[in-house]
């Protein structure tokens, strides 16, 4: 989006001795080849301060996290070092070296926790419920504490879920749209979910990258909540999916002995504890009428065309390689 913009656009990655570059290896060689990568790590201060010291960006979008949520549990130390050190050393490099940039933070809608009053807004109190929650809200407040005592343009994203066809393989809308994909392409092999009554508001990521750039476009650094409006459930996701392949599930049973059903009595889905959190964060819907006034941003996408753009796209990446496959 940047880029279409002509933006001239930095990136920073971890190196690693694959070299592999992660979800940008899934960019087009066309627009890797127009964006300068800078490798180091968020959680190393100094390499931030001399990248930006040294590159002075008109606008800086500050997404480096360990953004799952199931793995904050078992891992709560190295998501509060990156989450919370990394969003620390972006501030004080900004402060110190590029005080003219403006910041783009990406906190989150899994900082209301588990809300009691639906939708959600700017207003709604933030109850954290999960380490990788508690490490955003720090990055939150610290985007707002550095904002006010330095007056620097500062912006937090209060952004609800937003998936895409590249989205990480072990999220559940992703988990979803392969098993779908790779089921219509005849595998027998059951989609294994945790928790299928979670409520979210899912919206499409492209989406949400302009709401992003419209909030460091403001005359004022503001916080602004982005997301459908829309409440759906997992089990939802799952039967949008499957309707696309024309296969109508009926569930039976319930907790972890619940399985989804083909209209043949196929096993298509199983519930495994090994995919429940310790503690839930759901009863999301955002209520985005701040972004609406002021930005001017309302989703495009609907919930039935998300989940459409996902399964297709997998469908038509398992088609690619029978296709490479027989050549
Ligand atoms: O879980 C339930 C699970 O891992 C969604 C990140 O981008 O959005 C994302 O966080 C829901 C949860 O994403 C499975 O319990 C059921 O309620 O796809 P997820 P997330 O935790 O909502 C927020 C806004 C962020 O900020 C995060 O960085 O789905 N669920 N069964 C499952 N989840 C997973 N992963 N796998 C399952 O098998």
């Amino acid at each position: 989006m940047l880029l279409s913009k002509g933006y001239e656009v930095h990136g920073i990655l971890r190196r690693n001795s694959s070299m592999s570059k992660g979800t940008m290896d899934l960019l087009p060689e066309n627009i890797m080849k127009q964006i300068s990568i800078h490798y180091g790590d968020v959680t190393d201060g100094n390499f931030i301060s001399n990248i930006l010291s040294k590159e002075r960006p008109e606008e800086i979008y500050h997404l480096a996290a360990q953004s799952f949520v199931g793995y904050s549990f078992q891992n709560a130390l190295s998501t509060y070092d990156t989450n919370i050190g990394g969003t620390l050393n972006v501030c004080n490099a900004v402060k110190d070296s590029s005080p003219d940039s403006r910041l783009y933070f990406a906190a989150t809608s899994e900082l209301f926790g588990q809300p009691k009053e639906s939708p959600q807004n700017e207003l709604t109190p933030f109850v954290p419920r999960s380490p990788y929650a508690v490490a955003k809200l720090a990055g939150f407040w610290t985007v707002r504490t550095y904002r006010d005592a330095y007056r620097l343009f500062m912006t937090n994203g209060i952004l609800f879920n937003h998936e895409s066809e590249v989205r990480g393989p072990e999220f559940v809308t992703r988990k979803i749209s392969q098993g779908v994909a790779r089921i219509g392409n005849g595998s027998d092999e059951p989609i294994v979910l945790g928790n299928l009554g979670a409520v979210k508001d899912w919206g499409y990521a492209k989406d949400y990258v302009n709401g992003m750039w419209k909030m460091l476009q403001q005359d004022y650094p503001d916080d602004f909540v982005l997301g459908t409006g829309e409440a759906h459930t997992v089990r939802e996701f799952v039967e949008a999916a499957f309707t696309l392949i024309k296969i109508k599930i009926t569930w039976k049973g319930s907790g972890v002995n619940e399985v989804g059903l083909s209209e043949d009595g196929r096993t298509l889905v199983k519930v495994s504890r090994e995919f429940f959190r310790p503690l839930e964060s759901d009863n999301f819907r955002a209520d985005y009428t701040k972004a609406l006034k002021k930005l001017k941003w309302k989703p495009k996408t609907k919930f039935n065309d998300l989940v459409r753009i996902m399964v297709n796209s997998d469908m038509n990446k398992i088609k690619a390689i029978k296709l490479s496959n027989l050549a």
